[in-house]
Formats: C-alpha cells, structure tokens, sequence
C-alpha cells in the first residue's frame, strides 16, 4: 500500500484563502479566527505542498501594513521554499465592487480596479508568479435592465488588453487565467463557463496571453461535466492552470475537499490530468468545513493531497490492468483518434465499402463494463496496488 504522502514534486498547491477562510456565511459570522500567512505556509510545507497562491488582501490578514505583511510572507517563502506559482486580485470583498470590477457601471471603480490589479501583478511578478488568474466574481447582474451586456464584455475586453500589454511592456512573465462561474455572488456572472470564456479568449488583442483557471464546482454548479470542459480547454491549450475541490451538483458553491464532492468525476479528472498533458500545479480551491475548529484545518488540507495521490494510483493501475485495456479495445475508444479519412481521399471520393447501416447499427459498444471497471478500481474491489 503507498503511503499517499505529498512531496513538493507533486506540485499541489493552496491559495492563502482557503486555510485563510474564518467560515462567515450569508448567515453567520466567522467560526474560526484570522490565520497569518505566515502560519499557513509554514503548516502548508510541512504537509507535503509546493507553494502557495494569493489574493493581494489575503496577506493582509492579521498585518494591516502592506508593506511588513509583504516582508514576513517573503521571508516565510524564503524559509520553507514554498513557490508561489499564482496569484490574483480581490475584486468582490469590498462594497466598492459591488456592481463589478472591470465590468462595473461607474467608470471611477473600473479606474480603481485596474489600479487595484496592476499594484498586484508588480507583486507577483516580484514572487516569481507565472499565472495571474481573474476570477470576476462581481463582473455580472440580477437584472437585465441593469447591465448592457454587450458594453461590459467591450469593458472587459478593454481591461485584459490593458493588463496583457502592461505585462509585455514590464516584460514579466506572467500570462492571465480565466476563473469561469455562472452566479454566486452575482445573480448573473458573465463569462460564465468554461466554453463562454474560450469565446472571449478569441477576440481579446493578445490572445495567446491569456487562458482559463476553471474550477471544479463552478462548471458543476452549471451541471456540466468538468471533465469535457477540461478536456476541451487542454484541446485549445488553454488549460493554463486550474481549481481542484469538490461539488454537489448545481446547488450553491461548495468548495467541499477535493474527492469529498462528486468522487467518479474526480477519479477520471485526476485520470485525464495525469494522462493528458498537463503540468502545471495542483491548485486546491476549498474551503474547510465552517464546522471545523482551527486543527481541523490542516488535516482538511492534508485530506485534498492524499485524495489527488489516491486517485492518481487508481487512475495508474485502471490503464495499467490487462481487463481495462480489452474493454478499451472492445468500446473501440482507440479508435476514435483514427482519421475518418485516409490520406489524400476526399469526400467527393469517399465509397461506401460495402458498408451496411443495419450490420453496424447492430454493434454494441460495451460501455457498461467499461464503466463497470472504472467503479470497481475507484472502490478499491481491483487493482488493489
Ligand atoms: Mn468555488
């Protein structure tokens, strides 16, 4: 039995707000009380994590000087050799934002925003972040007479090609991620799922600057499949970065444990992660329980990184096991990355072969014992390793 146990090289890493999060709610205060950065990347580390990601106010949690929360959070870094391989701006906290950011009504807070980022990305910059990720939690509506739609994606637009160019002229390193969501906190987000932000990405002045950060229960709030929608960003190679935790289907945003939400999805998410080519961190966007007290945090945490490790085994021994692989064969899944043509046929040319309908029609696929064989791995009745 593998231990499960984190190193840095398997890249997971954590925003500052999640272990950060005091648990207050539509409904109730804060259950837990304010965690130093300083705190949390000290714990994060000793847990097995690679970095840690950040909001600009998420250093301000218990230093309200810019300037020594900044110096202690280095000096954490330095200490433990935490990377910081993200960070990105809160637009939502504070009522100024309330009808948006980049996207508001008042031009004066739109100014304010990008001020507000542009002081930010220096700092990341700074931290050696390559992924600058925009979450627009605000950027949106509750009536369609209140937003004209059309002008705020103009808006939008106007402040990813700002910023994208501010970029090439300080000459960072940094490329921009879009955090799709349809509502909460908003009635109505723009850009609200990973397809409309691939959209988007098509008529901005830089698109190659700029790709997705999409989250696991924010496409599952929308009751879409996130592992198609991480499939079709990798196909675009916009998967520039992403937010893994766990989700109940289309409810309010749950930020559960990662595992802890919808686990068959989960399994073939970290499946098509490890086998799909992408490399960059394992972000984890939770937010522990609100019923958990402050200790319950870090085991909270420790549980997202061994749940990632233990689907990562079982994803490996599923490709692995000789039963998969003719069940594979059997669905013809492998087939489908043969070309429905030949080299140089043509549909004008193309023959029928003596194909029949009614023979072909009468062709099952097998997909219930494949299906069948992915449960019985993730129940741990195969493969056990
Ligand atoms: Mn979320």
């Amino acid at each position: 039995m593998p231990a499960f146990t984190p190193t840095s090289d398997d890249l997971f890493t954590f925003g500052l707000w999640t272990v950060g999060w005091q648990a207050r709610d539509p409904f109730g205060d804060a259950s837990r009380p304010p965690l130093d950065p300083v705190e949390s990347v000290h714990r994060l580390a000793e847990l097995g994590a690679y970095g840690v990601t950040f909001h600009d106010d998420d250093l301000l949690a218990v230093e309200p000087d810019r300037e020594r929360a900044v110096a202690a959070f280095r000096k954490a870094l330095a200490e433990t050799g935490m990377k910081v391989p993200m960070a990105t701006t809160n637009l939502f906290t504070h009522p100024v934002f309330r009808d948006g950011a980049f996207t508001s009504n008042d031009r004066d807070v739109r100014r304010y925003a990008l001020r507000k980022v542009r002081r930010n990305l220096d700092l990341a910059a700074s931290l050696g972040a390559r992924t600058y990720v925009c979450w627009g939690g605000r950027e949106g509506a509750e009536s369609d007479a209140a937003k004209d739609v059309r002008s705020a994606l103009d808006r939008y637009k106007e402040a990813l090609d700002l910023l994208c160019a501010y970029v090439k002229e300080q000459e960072y390193d940094i490329r921009f991620a879009i955090e799709p969501k349809p509502n909460e906190p908003r009635g109505d987000i723009l850009l609200p799922t990973i397809g409309h932000a691939l959209a988007f990405i098509d008529e901005l002045e830089h698109p190659e600057m700029v790709g997705l950060n999409p989250e696991v229960g924010h496409e599952q709030m929308a009751g879409l499949n996130f592992v198609h929608g991480i499939a079709q960003a990798l196909w675009h190679g916009k998967l520039f970065h992403l937010d893994l935790n766990g989700q109940h289907g289309p409810r309010y945003d749950q930020d559960l444990v990662f595992g802890h939400g919808d686990v068959k999805s989960a399994f073939f998410l970290v499946d098509l992660l490890e086998h799909g080519g992408y490399e960059g961190p394992r972000h984890f966007d939770y937010k522990p329980l609100r019923t958990e007290d402050p200790e319950d945090v870090w085991v909270s945490a420790a549980a997202n990184m061994r749940t990632y490790l233990i689907l990562r085994e079982k994803a490996r021994a599923f490709r692995a096991d000789p039963e998969v692989r003719e069940a594979l064969r059997a669905s013809r899944v492998d087939e489908l990355a043969t070309p429905t043509l030949a080299p140089g046929e043509t549909l004008a040319g193309l023959s029928d072969d003596g194909f029949d309908p009614d023979v072909a029609a009468a062709r099952g696929y097998h997909f219930s014992h494949l299906n069948q064989l992915a449960l019985e791995h993730l129940l741990g009745v195969r493969g056990a390793a």
